[in-house]
C-alpha cells in the first residue's frame, strides 16, 4: 500500500533536503512518496523544485499568496495518491524515523496513529517553558469542550498517520493549525493508538506559531463545538444550570428581603422556581427537539433528577469533607461537579428523549 508523507512548509528552506533524506533512508524499502505543501515566500519552492526533478518520489505543491497550516494539511489530502496518509512538520521537531513504526500499527488494523508528546516514553522538551504552558492551555480546553478529543492524550499533535477512508468524502474544514483536532471531530474511524516520541528542538529557520495562530485556535474549537451537536448540548445545559443559579439568587433576595418570608422556606421556593426555569429552558433550547414524553412527565423527571442531584451533591460534599479533609468550597465544588454530570447524563437519557418516527 502506497504511503503519502504529506508536509506543510512555509520558509523552510534549510530542512527540506536533510528531512528528506531522513525519510528516503527511513521508509527504504517500502512503498511512499513525499508531498510538500508549501505556501513560501522564501527560496523554498526552488529548493522543492529541483529535489523533484532529482527524485520521482518527491513532489510539492506551491500555493500563491496563501496560509494555513492545516488547510495546507488538506490539500495535500486531496493531492495525494496513497492510501496510507502520514502528516508532520517539516523542522525536523518530528523525527521522520518513527514512521515505520507508525505504518506497522496501521498495517496492523489500526485507522489513525499519533505521535504524542505525552504518553509513557515521550516528550515535549524541545519546546519552552511559555510554549509547554500554551499547549497544556490549549489540550485543556480542546479536551474540555470536545468529548472526542478526551481519549487521546496529544490530540493537537501535528504529526500522525491514518488511513484515507477516515477522512475519504469528510468535508474538512479547519481553521489554523489544528488539523488533527479536526480530524478527531469528523474523522470516521473507530482505532486510535498514540506512540511516544520526544519533541525535538527547532533547528533551521523561524518558528512560525505566533498569537494569531492562538486566537485561531480557539475561533476552530468554537467552530468544532458547534457542528458537534452533543458537545454543544452539554454546554448549553452547563449554561443553563448557570442561569438558574442567578434566578434562584434573585427569587431568594425578593423573597427574603421585601417579603420578609423566613429563609429555609424561601430558600426551598426559591431553588424549586430556579428548577421550573431551568426546565423550560433545557426543554426549548438544549434539547431542542420532538420529545417522547408528556411536558408534565418531562417535568416531574426533571425534578426528580435535579433532587437527586443535589443529594448526589451534600453526599459527595460531606464525603469529602468529614471523611478527607477536604477544603470546604472544595469539596463543594466537586459535588457540584458530580451533580452536574449526573444531571446531564439522567435527563439526557430518560427526561428529554427524542421521539422515534417510525
Ligand atoms: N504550508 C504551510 N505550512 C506552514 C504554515 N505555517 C507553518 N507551516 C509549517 O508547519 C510546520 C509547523 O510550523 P512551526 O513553525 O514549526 O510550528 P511549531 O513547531 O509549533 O513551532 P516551533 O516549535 O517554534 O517550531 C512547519 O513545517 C511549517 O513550515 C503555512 O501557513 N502554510
Ligand atoms: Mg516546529
Amino acid at each position: 500500500m502506497l504511503l503519502s508523507v504529506i508536509i506543510p512548509t512555509y520558509n523552510e528552506k534549510h530542512n527540506i533536503i536533510p528531512l528528506t533524506q531522513r525519510l528516503c533512508r527511513c521508509l527504504e524499502g517500502r512503498e511512499f512518496e513525499i508531498l510538500f505543501v508549501d505556501d513560501s515566500t522564501d527560496r523554498t519552492p526552488q529548493v522543492l523544485e529541483e529535489l523533484s526533478r532529482r527524485d520521482g518520489r518527491v513532489r510539492y505543491l506551491h500555493r500563491v499568496n496563501q496560509r494555513g497550516l492545516a488547510t495546507a494539511v488538506v490539500e495535500g489530502f486531496r493531492a495525494a495518491r496513497g492510501e496510507i496518509l502520514a502528516v508532520l512538520d517539516a523542522d525536523l521537531q518530528h523525527p521522520p524515523e518513527l514512521l515505520p513504526q507508525m505504518l506497522d500499527h496501521i498495517l496492523r488494523g489500526y485507522d489513525l496513529v499519533i505521535a504524542s508528546r505525552f504518553v509513557p516514553g515521550a516528550s515535549d522538551s524541545g519546546l519552552n517553558f511559555q510554549r509547554k504552558l500554551v499547549s497544556l492551555a490549549a489540550r485543556l480546553a480542546g479536551r474540555l469542550l470536545l468529548k472526542s478529543l478526551r481519549p487521546v492524550r496529544d490530540p493537537l499533535s501535528g504529526y500522525f498517520m491514518l488511513r484515507r477512508e477516515v477522512i475519504e468524502g469528510v468535508p474538512l474544514s479547519p481553521l489554523g493549525w489544528k488539523i488533527l483536532a479536526e480530524i478527531l471531530v469528523r474523522g470516521r474511524y473507530s482505532r486510535v493508538v498514540e506512540v511516544p516520541f520526544t519533541f525535538q528542538r527547532r533547528l533551521n529557520d523561524r518558528s512560525k506559531m505566533n498569537i494569531t495562530e492562538q486566537l485561531n485556535y480557539l475561533r476552530h474549537l468554537w467552530r468544532l463545538l458547534r457542528s458537534s451537536p452533543e458537545d454543544l448540548r452539554f454546554w448549553k445545559f452547563c449554561l443553563v444550570g448557570t442561569c438558574g443559579v442567578a434566578v434562584n439568587f434573585a427569587f431568594f433576595a425578593l423573597f427574603t428581603f421585601l417579603l420578609a418570608l423566613d429563609v429555609l422556606f424561601s430558600a426551598l421556593l426559591a431553588s424549586s422556581l430556579a428548577m421550573y426555569a431551568n426546565f423550560l429552558l433545557n426543554d426549548a433550547i438544549t434539547w431542542n427537539q420532538p420529545k417522547h414524553d408528556h411536558v408534565l412527565v418531562r417535568a416531574a423527571k426533571f425534578y426528580l433528577f435535579s433532587g437527586t442531584g443535589m443529594l448526589l451533591n451534600a453526599a459527595v460534599l460531606s464525603l469529602l469533607h468529614s471523611y478527607w479533609q477536604v477544603p470546604a468550597l472544595w469539596a463543594n465544588g466537586m459535588g457540584i461537579l458530580a451533580a452536574t454530570a449526573w444531571n446531564y447524563y439522567a435527563n439526557n437519557r430518560w427526561t428529554f428523549t427524542a421521539r422515534s418516527f417510525r
